[in-house]
């Protein structure tokens, strides 16, 4: 006798790694993971397009390195996860919709869709983050705008499904996974597969920021190399920067006007601090640098210290060549126009003559190859 093959239905997959028990426990971790990935998405966000209500602090120096580390490693954390969860709820692609009840169809319909758009937009930001933390951006869009967009997405995805979901994770997180039980084992086994692959995923990758886990990082390739002691992400070169023999930093503000030749800003008090470059990327390192802060320059010409200063480079081109830097930075004795980095001047790469490097700032507005300030109103 023949057998016809069958359409399996859900009740066929009896493996403990398909248990509601594991998929709501996986859903629990991921939402933990993709919430932190959010929240410090967002501010990273608000950090460079500041609306009006928006103020970020310049203390602690190293806030945006760990806001934006987080950022990166919930990301990370968050494939192996996700990936996992698939594998525990794959069966539900074959519940079949409750034929003839249209409303109980279109219901079932739109649970569909919805959990569609979910792991589309899951998938698309993960998938793009990593390409971003490997730099390589081997598409046609703008990648924080896409990936910025798209976070919503998700977050709407997300917030839709733990509610449609809530009353099977509430039994399922109140049902232990009793030692005792083989089916329980089983689950335990499952989960703790993934709970390992997750963290190694992410310390495989924390080396990128965190500086004693360099060692143990392979992918901290980025962070651990570069002159002076600091990566560089665009060189002199790439941005079609020659310095003029007779390089000026120009300071505008209303009613004034002034300029300082390096020589002359090499004589102002210098000031030195360890601070880091924290690469929206993910990468991060600190270093030891010297300059004039930003706030004594501006006094010493008779500028307001109070208002948001705009940063023009050499740059004529490109997305970083100007970046505004908010009134709480303006303030602070630790932003400073930096003439030279762990004791040495700057290389043309680091932005000599003067770049600004100000705590607790995003790496792509800490703008190199500077020549000008203007004191916004
Ligand atoms: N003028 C200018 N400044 C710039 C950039 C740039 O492209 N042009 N890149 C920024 C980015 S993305 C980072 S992470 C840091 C890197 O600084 P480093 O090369 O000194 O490590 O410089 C920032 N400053
Ligand atoms: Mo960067």
């Amino acid at each position: 006798m023949t057998r016809r093959p069958r359409i399996p239905v859900p009740e066929d997959f009896t493996a403990p790694s398909h248990s509601s028990l594991v998929a709501a426990r996986l859903g629990l971790w991921l939402g933990v993971a993709f919430g932190l990935c959010f929240v410090t998405g967002v501010l990273s966000h608000y950090i460079q397009h500041p609306p009006g209500w928006f103020t970020w602090p310049s203390r602690p120096v190293n806030l945006y390195r760990i806001t934006q580390g987080t950022h990166v490693l919930s990301g990370i954390a968050a494939i192996p996860l996700l990936l996992a969860k698939l594998w525990s709820v794959y069966p539900r692609l074959f519940a079949r919709p409750p034929v003839r009840h249209p409303i109980r169809l279109s219901a079932h319909a739109l649970e569909r869709i919805s959990v569609l758009v979910l792991v589309c937009a899951a998938f698309f930001e993960l998938v793009t983050g990593l390409f971003n933390v490997a730099q390589s951006y081997p598409w046609g869009f703008f990648f924080p705008a896409a990936h910025y967009a798209v976070a919503w997405l998700l977050a709407g995805g997300v917030l839709l499904h733990i509610a449609v979901k809530l009353p099977i994770v509430r039994a399922a997180l109140n049902t232990p996974l009793r030692r005792d039980d083989r089916d329980s084992s089983g689950r335990r086994a499952f989960l703790r597969t993934a709970a390992g692959v997750a963290g190694v995923a992410v310390l495989a990758t924390a080396g990128v920021t965190v500086p004693w886990l360099r060692r143990v990082s392979p992918l901290a390739w980025r962070s651990a190399t570069g002159p002076q002691g600091v990566p560089i992400n665009r060189t002199a070169a790439a941005a079609h920067i020659t310095v003029p023999p007779d390089w000026r930093l120009e300071i505008v503000w209303t009613g004034g006007r002034n300029v300082f030749s390096l020589a002359e800003l090499a004589a102002l008090p210098q000031r030195t601090a360890n601070l880091p470059i924290a690469c929206v990327e993910g990468w991060s390192a600190s270093a030891d640098w010297t300059g004039v802060p930003v706030v004594d320059l501006l006094r010493l010409v008779g500028a307001p210290t109070d208002r948001a200063v705009r940063i023009s480079s050499l740059e004529t081109h490109g997305l970083y060549a100007t970046s505004t830097l908010p009134a709480t930075h303006v303030g602070d004795l630790l932003t400073l126009l930096a003439l030279r980095i762990n004791g040495e001047e700057l290389s043309p790469d680091h932005g000599y003559p003067c770049r600004l490097i100000a705590p607790s700032r995003p790496g792509v507005l800490q703008t190199k190859w500077l020549a000008r300030l203007e004191v916004l109103r």
